[in-house]
């Protein structure tokens, strides 16, 4: 027997194939406000993408958590809800001591040091999104964090108590091994945090600093130097796959170029927000002897505390990367 294809079986053969050459929209979603020099960058990625491309693969950034929440957004790239996400790298401890390695004290306190650590850890973490349908893109550092209080910071004393604003785990056990009490708020929370009372310090960057115009609420900016922790983008591996080659080489191409143009633009944030700082009134400084020395203590019972957790694997990437240094 003859199978006939019916006109309406044809048509609608012939539409899913037009459709798999025609142009897609992708919707990407970051917690991060358009203020922050890493939207800036993401943004100029989905340029570059649509430009690359000629308007077949469309990114439309959705900046601020705007479209989803921060926690939510990599389930939904993971669903396929949305085809892409930006997030804060070590929000995603809880699923594997690898994604805190940045921060951790001690382990990469400058660009190039860290650099070096995402290049050590890069494997690891592709294979851990891959297990999840995910391919991370490119990951881009912000500056180093330090702490923001409203009056200055010299007596580690001054911790007893205080409750400080924390972006993750880690900064929260940091404030409390400090004698503090932390708080995990959202970038885009800080002020209703500090304006409600909720917290009287906090634990970030000077770019989410000036951001969030830190000089309506603290006073000092201790810069301690922490750690540089990582953003990282990823895609969902279906809605990647779906693209014709050609537009999966130039997402490829304009993630390493955003790659590059993201560290250099996390240096440069680093000066002029910095200074953005100062001209508005907060006075900056480095931590003294006493400050440092219960920074290095809480830092390193954080380091013993992430040992204890780490896999055999993760704990010798470690240490090929300090060999490598
Ligand atoms: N800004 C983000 C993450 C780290 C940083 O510098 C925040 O504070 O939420």
């Amino acid at each position: 027997m003859t199978f006939k294809r019916s006109p309406l079986v044809l048509a609608v053969t012939l539409a899913a194939l037009a459709g798999s050459a025609q142009a897609a929209d992708w919707n990407m979603a970051t917690p991060y406000g358009d203020a922050s020099f890493h939207t800036q960058n993401t943004k100029q990625f989905a340029a570059d993408v649509r430009e690359a491309t000629d308007g077949e693969l469309n990114i439309t950034v959705h900046s601020g958590g705007s479209l989803i929440a921060h926690g939510e957004i990599k389930p939904s790239v993971r669903r396929g809800t949305v085809e892409a996400g930006e997030i804060f790298l070590s929000v995603l401890s809880n699923e594997s001591p690898i994604f805190e390695l940045d921060t951790l004290p001690g382990v990469a306190g400058s660009y190039d040091d860290a650099k070096q650590l995402w290049q050590a850890t890069k494997p690891m973490i592709t294979e851990l999104f891959a297990e999840q349908g995910m391919l991370p893109l490119y990951a881009v550092p912000w500056p180093a964090q330090g702490i923001y209080t409203d009056f200055e910071l010299n007596d580690p004393a001054q911790f007893e108590g205080l409750r400080v604003r924390a972006p993750n785990i880690n900064t929260q056990r940091l404030t409390e091994n400090l004698g503090g009490i932390p708080t995990e708020t959202e970038e885009s929370d800080i002020p209703t945090a500090f304006s409600t009372g909720r917290v009287d310090a906090m634990i970030t960057s000077v770019s989410t600093g000036e951001s969030m115009a830190a000089w309506d609420y603290v006073s000092n900016y201790s810069d301690a130097n922490l750690w540089l922790p990582k953003n990282i983008i990823f895609v969902n591996q279906k809605a990647f796959e779906r693209l014709d080659e050609g537009t999966q080489q130039a997402v490829l191409d304009a993630a390493s170029e955003a790659e590059q143009r993201g560290w250099e633009a996390s240096k440069a944030d680093a000066g002029a927000s910095s200074q953005a700082l100062t001209e508005n009134g907060i006075s900056i400084s480095t931590p003294n002897e006493a400050v440092a020395e219960a920074l290095q203590a809480a830092g390193d019972t954080l380091y013993a505390d992430w040992e204890s957790r780490a896999s055999d694997a993760a704990k010798a990437l470690i240490q090929d990367y300090r060999d490598g240094q």
